[in-house]
């Protein structure tokens, strides 16, 4: 058993911070995705409501959200293996698969963005948490311009 453990955990260290995934059903990525935009989502409308002054400013609680989204965020691209361009009701547009390379950078860029986030908002600073919060949302807002349907 231990040897299992041992030699999988190894195939995980090469496999990278990928997750190998076996093939999957569309509809299942289509949920799966849904459901992690579902819960960044969740915790990125207090930010926003934070930042624009619209509810009382809460630093733990920030930091909180930011440390979820940090951690949710890499987890999205696994949701969007090909062939699930359909499935299930879905507004990623054919353009996530067409231009992989660009996708996975917007991708990508987010992640880092939204891990900075949650390490500035470890600080404390207000101001700054308000400073990169702008930029993670621009993130968000650079894929979904050309990536998202309107749903
Ligand atoms: C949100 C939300 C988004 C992003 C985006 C940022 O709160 O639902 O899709 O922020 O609007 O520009």
């Amino acid at each position: 058993m231990r040897r299992l453990a041992l030699s999988l955990s190894l195939v995980s260290l090469v496999a990278g911070a990928a997750v190998a995934t076996a093939a999957v059903k569309p509809d299942a990525a289509i949920r799966y995705r849904q459901s992690a935009y579902t819960m960044i989502g969740w915790n990125f409308g207090p930010l926003a409501q934070m930042v624009k002054g619209e509810a009382p400013w809460d630093a733990a609680a920030f930091a909180l959200r930011a440390e979820r989204i940090a951690a949710l965020a890499p987890q999205l691209p696994e949701g969007f293996p090909a062939g699930s361009d359909t499935g299930a009701k879905t507004e990623a547009k054919a353009e996530v698969w067409k231009n992989a390379d660009d996708f996975k950078a917007k991708m990508d860029d987010f992640i880092t963005q939204a891990k900075a986030l949650a390490e500035v908002a470890k600080g404390g600073d207000e101001a700054k948490m308000k400073e990169q919060f702008k930029k993670t949302a621009g993130t968000c807002k650079s894929c979904h311009d050309g990536y998202r349907s309107k749903g």
